[in-house]
């Protein structure tokens, strides 16, 4: 499928001269002025990174080169009328900055599954870890064993000239999406099917193979599984996962490191664990409360004691929306959809009635509203997809599309080593009493 590599190239190459008159001709332009206060909370909203794949808007939610995910629902290939669209669209998308044809997606499809061989040390690897090991342990670990197949890496021994490392990046890139769903369902199996493995079945697409190969195989989970690929691709390059995976490749380190790297970061509490512990924290209610059927005058009394507990409510707030996140909706949509009855959604609606009120009336709160963790791991759940330390392994083969896109990119334009600078606090404080 050189075509793909080919068109990618085509599109995209003006941007390295642009990228070098930018550089060279405006170097010295002033963007914006940073505050002491963006320093000191995260560097939320300082300018700092290139990232063309997608970018998040706080009112209106993600838009992937431009296209938000309603309009992608609508407007990406896809196998069936009725189904979600195959997320090989999206990855597409993000690369190439255009909606693909039908016949791209399909070969992109085709792609992957000649790629998707996952060497036999990898599954050593994971074996030779206890099952009790995280899935997200796990998960990292067999990325960054897969670094023996970087073909970037030895390019780069070699003494390749640097305007090829885009070239080597991307089939390291295409290999590593690849078979990111074979590793995942081999823990999923491993670690909960007492290592009773399904083997991947190459004429299916790559999310739809997930599912197969983690022993689901209904159309509806298929479609869950393409839709939750899609949804959880991308989200600009500033959060823990791109970042990271952006930074430590701007060493020029391997993708697998990269990757590796990026998904340590997603494993947090505050960013890819969230999808798991939104459900925990539901079960811990049920336990406290002693009901599978909650008032919703309980559970706001179990918000208000998780706040007063002093901690957070997982699955709402975000470092820059400030909506209901468009990817929680998607999902909601998709709930409407197929699901009639089910519990644990029906408690994940009743919380979007009301945490928000709760949480705004807090004062120091940014955002209100619920990310896309608060509706993932009900629907998950409602397949019978119940295993929820896995959540965030599916959160991070979704994720390895927008920020393995972007690492193709940054070699493109050949961005350098990042190293921004710090300082002591004291610096901070002399800062704060300069006029
Ligand atoms: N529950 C309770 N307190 C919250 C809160 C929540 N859901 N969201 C924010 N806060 C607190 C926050 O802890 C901070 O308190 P302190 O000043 O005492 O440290 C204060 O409100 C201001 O925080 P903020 O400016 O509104 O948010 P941040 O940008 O610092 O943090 C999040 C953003 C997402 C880390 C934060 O909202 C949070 O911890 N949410 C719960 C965990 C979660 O759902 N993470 C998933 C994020 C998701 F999008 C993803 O990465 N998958």
């Amino acid at each position: 499928m050189e075509y793909i590599k080919n068109r990618f190239y085509e599109k995209t190459s003006k941007c390295i001269s642009e990228y070098q008159k930018l550089r060279k001709e405006h170097g010295d332009k002033v963007l914006t002025e940073v505050t002491i206060g963006q320093v000191l909370t995260g560097m939320k909203g300082i300018p700092a990174l290139i990232t063309d794949t997608s970018k998040l808007d706080a009112n209106e939610g993600i838009r992937f080169r431009g296209f938000s995910i309603p309009e992608l629902r609508k407007q990406l290939p896809r196998l069936n009328p009725e189904g979600e669209p195959l997320p090989e669209g999206l990855f597409y998308l993000m690369l190439v900055g255009e909606i693909p044809e039908e016949e791209d997606v399909i070969n992109i499809s085709k792609d992957w599954a000649t790629r998707a061989h996952v060497p036999q040390h990898v599954f050593d690897v994971i074996d030779a870890m206890p099952k009790t090991a995280r899935p997200m342990t796990q998960f990292s670990a067999a990325i960054v064993a897969m670094a023996t197949e970087s073909v970037f890496q030895k390019a780069y021994r070699s003494g390749i000239h640097k305007k090829y490392y885009w070239d080597f990046m991307y089939d390291d890139v295409m290999n590593l999406i690849a078979r990111l769903p074979r590793i995942a369902a081999y823990i999923y199996r491993r670690v909960y099917f007492k290592d009773k493995h399904i083997e991947p079945d190459p004429r299916l697409d790559w999310a739809g193979n997930l599912a197969h190969m983690m022993g689901h195989d209904s159309d509806e989970v298929k479609r869950l599984m393409r839709l939750y690929m899609m949804i959880h691709a991308d989200h600009e390059g500033g959060n823990v996962s791109a970042h990271t995976t952006h930074l430590v490749g701007s060493a020029l380190s391997n993708p697998y490191y990269a990757l590796g790297a990026g998904m340590l970061g997603l494993a947090g509490p505050l960013h890819g664990y969230a999808n798991q512990d939104v459900i925990n924290w539901i079960f811990e209610m049920l336990e406290d409360l002693n009901t599978n059927e909650p008032t919703k005058e309980q559970i706001e009394g179990y918000v208000q004691r998780t706040l007063q507990a002093g901690r957070v409510v997982p699955g709402y707030g975000h470092a820059v929306l400030r909506v209901t996140d468009p990817r929680f909706t998607a999902q909601k949509e998709f709930a409407d959809k197929y699901i009639k009855e089910d519990k644990l959604v029906n408690i994940v609606n009743t919380l979007y009635e009301v945490v928000p009120p709760i949480l705004g009336s807090v004062g120091k709160i940014s955002n209100p509203w619920p990310n896309v963790d608060a509706y993932s791991g009900a629907l998950l759940y409602h397949y019978g997809i119940k295993e929820h330390p896995f959540y965030t392994v599916l959160f991070g083969v979704s994720r390895s599309m927008g920020v393995l896109a972007s690492l193709i990119m940054d070699r493109l334009y050949g961005l350098p080593i990042e190293r921004p600078s710090s300082y002591p606090l004291e610096w901070f404080k002399e800062q704060a009493n300069t006029k």
